[in-house]
């Protein structure tokens, strides 16, 4: 049975109060970062203490942190990445001294997640985020940025750090000549100066795929199929190097057959963390998210909890992104309302799977006691 975590993004970042999330049933942990720390500086022990002990104070757990981002510097291969990485693995190390067992991070050059409309009106009403490689062709690199900062509205976005981005010509000019295989070679290079510290610090590294996974202004991505996943996790041969599994950015792409890659990852023992979301494909790399069940979507959420079944997966999972509904007024992607539906819903699709196979990997009391008593 897997842990069932919540993203939320700490006090004063998140309208959505810890105590609510407690009432979810079955959500036993949090997923949180300090959004406020530079990308590249240490995050400090004492405020990753005192996040800790406001989360445990809710009666929820703190073992995933999403996102420890990776500085530019060290993505580019530049001299300059030795002192990034040393803050790294420092941030590891405090991380670890908290009881964090799961660090992701991902390795997008330049730009991090991106969307062309997070305030999309669905036919029901609720909004949702979309993406259309056609209105991105249209776009500037500068036009997108200031339209995710608008429609940010007052929230910080992860990966999403304003300053950085105004450097947006130094930047494209940096990239210039990075092709897939540098950027691979770098990828790799930072796992074998983190991953050995990770073995000692008994923390996994799982790297988030590429969102949405094909190239964007022209920029290389290679955490966007099996393939080019596999290459990695064999590159850096150790249980620490591996895998958030992410269905809504895989599942963008067709071809990406996503319980195959459940298997195939879990088998190795390198699925660390699963992010669950579905998404309805429109067109040639365009798409938009829409709720967590399988009719309202292209992917088949029956077919992945059964693949994760299939694995006896134990790791971590939380319900990504969600619509904007019942009027709430949230951070895009991370309300309550729908995230909260996901979870009853894949639940369910959990609990169906394994009463058809015969086999219940968690009992109701056990159930209740790592949801910290809330039902
Ligand atoms: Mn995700």
């Amino acid at each position: 049975m897997w842990k069932v975590v919540f993203r939320w993004f700490g006090e004063g970042h998140d309208p959505v109060p810890l105590e609510y999330i407690r009432q979810i049933p079955g959500v036993e942990g949090i997923v949180s970062m300090l959004i406020d720390v530079p990308t590249g500086e240490v995050w400090p022990k004492e405020r990753i203490l005192a996040l800790k002990k406001t989360i445990e104070r809710h009666g929820l757990t703190f073992e995933v942190v999403e996102s420890v981002n990776v500085h530019e510097d060290i993505k580019l291969g530049l001299p300059s990445k030795d002192r990034y990485i040393e803050n790294y693995r420092t941030t590891l190390q405090h991380l670890a001294e908290a009881g964090v067992r799961v660090v992701v991070y991902n390795f997008m050059p330049m730009f991090d997640w991106v969307r062309t409309d997070l305030w999309k009106v669905l036919p029901d009403g609720s909004k949702t985020m979309a993406y259309d490689h056609r209105v991105l062709a249209g776009l500037s690199p500068r036009e997108i940025i200031d339209r995710m900062k608008r429609d940010g509205r007052s929230f910080a976005l992860p990966g999403w750090e304003w300053e950085r981005l105004e450097e947006i010509e130094r930047l494209f000019a940096l990239y210039e000549s990075m092709d897939e295989e540098r950027l691979f070679a770098n990828l790799v290079d930072f796992l074998k100066a983190v991953v050995p510290l990770c073995e000692e610090l008994g923390i996994l590294l799982a790297i988030h795929p590429d969102d949405p996974p094909f190239s964007v202004f022209g920029l290389p991505r290679i955490v966007t199929s099996k393939k080019q996943i596999l290459r990695l996790l064999e590159a850096v041969d150790s249980l620490a190097n591996g895998l958030a599994l992410c269905t809504g950015s895989l599942g963008v792409l067709e071809n990406n057959d996503i319980p195959d890659m459940i298997r195939t990852f879990g088998r190795m023992g390198r699925l660390h963390f699963v992010h669950l979301r579905n998404l309805k494909r429109t067109g040639d790399r365009s798409f938009h998210e829409v709720a967590h069940p399988s009719f309202c979507g292209s992917l088949d959420m029956f077919a992945i909890v059964e693949a994760l079944v299939e694995i006896g997966y134990s790791g971590y999972m939380r319900p990504d992104h969600g619509r904007m509904i019942w009027g709430e007024e949230g951070r895009p992607g991370y309300g309550l309302y729908d995230r909260a539906l996901g979870i009853a819903y894949l639940l369910g699709l959990w609990e169906g799977v394994e009463r058809m196979r015969g086999e219940v990997s968690r009992s109701r009391e056990e159930f209740m006691v790592a949801s910290s008593g809330n039902p």
